[in-house]
């Protein structure tokens, strides 16, 4: 394939015509081994080393040229894309609803479901923000461990015993915010796209708020990616990437008889998952429209626990445009949950609401929420809420080892258990602002094993591992976490991490 033909096939991106090519090995010839790729990755600086924007790309040393390395992830982006969009077939949609990527009016956002039989294992992992030396060293563990074939992006097969059983499947679920506030969401997002690639139906990348070009505009990946490339080879890249992030789901239902909602923010009203979940063969739904009017119509109780005060509009049905809504009369926005929803961490905290974030939902709202939406929809697993100062969430995030089960006692154990109603927030991994700032250097993975039953009997254990030498210290456990940050001595060698850490 000639230069001038690959331009043109990356103009075909969104009708997907193009043939799918798993091999990573493209025009420029360049072919980077799992081997070659986590080496070079994990001697890359550390975000908690570099002071300013560094220019380092582990892509650029591998392809050996700006130039290579904009055709190697073009290239790569194509065939993640070819995968993704040959999902796009009507007959695995509800009712043969396929995003319409090519009109203004849809931007992709959609519901996914995964239905896991007894022992499917899914491996999950929060928030990453250019944490490179955290995923690769947690790719690092899979391979060790087995769940990757030796040198390779693949999940390794497992044997059904002896032809009788069905081989139990593994997959890997990642819930968003791949990119910003780290240097290396480049690199990041190359891992990701490798490992869908390799393994089209047992790879999720879940669509984090920070999927959305006005968010990676601003938060540092588009700097990073002009940095890294130079700004005239940058802008194909990043307009490709901007047509990438549609391709994601907004949230991901995993269960069997009943689910847990896997998404990066929070609830969100707006969207019945009922048919969806009850389908047998469809396995997306289109989400355009949010019908948050006749959610609350119907459960005027759920009304009572919104935010005194909330927005008009934040109970209103609407189109959905993108990921974060500006209104026409006012300045402002209308946000979907599932990016961008926060949870209370007080237990009799009530719900608050701040523009330009949404609806932080309090535990009265999500008990009497979750089973309004869907009776089946057990548990909530998210990431997203994270600060660089130790406040109550990061308090509960760090004293659990990385997976706080919101409103409960913090848990240390291996083992958690998903009662009904619980929200679990993953952490951020820990080569970051979180990271420095929270005095926590492990970084954390759920293994969720499926069961026959219900999710309630299914088992979440939880996994660190510790890359930056202990720096961190458990927090005593509190029956009911408290509000004011604890101070962690002085952090200003990392105030460059300070800049615009509200957004999650
Ligand atoms: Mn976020």
């Amino acid at each position: 394939m000639k230069l001038n033909s690959l331009k043109i096939s990356l103009g075909l991106l969104l009708v997907g015509l193009n043939s799918f090519c798993a091999s990573a090995v493209g025009v420029t010839g360049v072919s980077i081994s799992f081997n070659q790729w986590i080496e070079t990755c994990q001697k890359l600086p550390k975000n908690r080393e570099t002071s300013i924007q560094t220019e380092k790309s582990a892509l650029v040393d591998l392809a050996g040229s700006k130039e290579r390395a904009q055709i190697a992830i073009l290239e790569t982006i194509q065939q993640f894309s070819n995968i993704m969009l040959q999902s796009h077939d009507k007959s695995q949609w509800i009712n043969g609803k396929v995003p319409n990527l090519s009109s203004k009016k849809s931007c992709g956002i959609y519901a996914q479901k995964l239905i896991l039989n007894s022992d499917d294992v899914v491996y999950v992992q929060g928030d990453l923000h250019g944490d490179i030396y955290s995923l690769t060293s947690f790719l690092k563990e899979l391979q060790v461990h087995g769940v990757l074939k030796p040198n390779s992006f693949e999940i390794a097969k497992a044997n059904s015993f002896f032809g009788l059983t069905k081989p139990k499947k593994t997959y890997l679920l990642f819930l968003g915010d791949y990119t910003d506030r780290g240097f290396y969401g480049l690199e990041v997002m190359y891992t990701l796209w490798r490992l869908k690639i390799a393994n089209p139906e047992q790879v999720v990348l879940v669509r984090g708020n920070h999927e959305d070009c006005k968010i990676a505009s601003q938060f540092g990946f588009w700097r990073e990616v002009q940095c890294k490339l130079d700004r005239s080879l940058s802008g194909p890249v990043l307009d490709v990437i901007t047509k990438m992030y549609e391709l994601l789901p907004a949230v991901l239902y995993v269960g069997n008889h009943d689910f847990i909602q896997c998404c990066h923010g929070g609830l969100e009203v707006g969207y019945c998952p009922t048919q969806l979940l009850n389908a047998a063969n469809q396995k997306y739904e289109l989400i355009n429209r949010l019908n948050r009017a006749v959610f609350f119509n119907r459960h005027s109780g759920a009304k009572d626990h919104m935010p005194i005060g909330v927005n008009p509009e934040e109970l209103q049905d609407i189109e959905l445009t993108c990921p974060c809504m500006e209104h026409r009369l006012s300045s402002r926005v209308t946000t979907l949950g599932f990016m961008w929803g926060d949870f209370q961490v007080g237990i009799h905290s009530p719900s608050s609401y701040a523009n330009g974030r949404g609806i932080c939902a309090s535990k009265a709202l999500t008990d009497v929420c979750l089973p309004a939406i869907d009776p089946r929809i057990k548990s909530i697993f998210r990431a997203h809420q994270h600060s660089g100062e130790l406040n109550s969430m990061m308090q509960g995030l760090v004293s659990s080892k990385g997976v706080f089960k919101l409103w409960h006692s913090y848990e240390t154990d291996l083992k958690r258990t998903i009662t009904n109603g619980s929200v679990f927030t993953f952490n951020v991994s820990p080569d970051s602002q979180y990271g420095v700032n929270c005095n926590y250097g492990f970084m954390t993975y759920g293994k969720l094993v499926a069961k026959s039953g219900s999710v309630e009997s299914w088992d979440l254990f939880v996994y660190n591992i510790d890359l930056f030498g202990g720096q961190h210290r458990l927090i005593s456990i509190e029956p009911e976490p408290i509000a004011a940050p604890i101070k962690l001595g002085n952090s200003s060698k990392y105030d460059q991490f300070h800049i615009l850490v509200e957004v999650g």
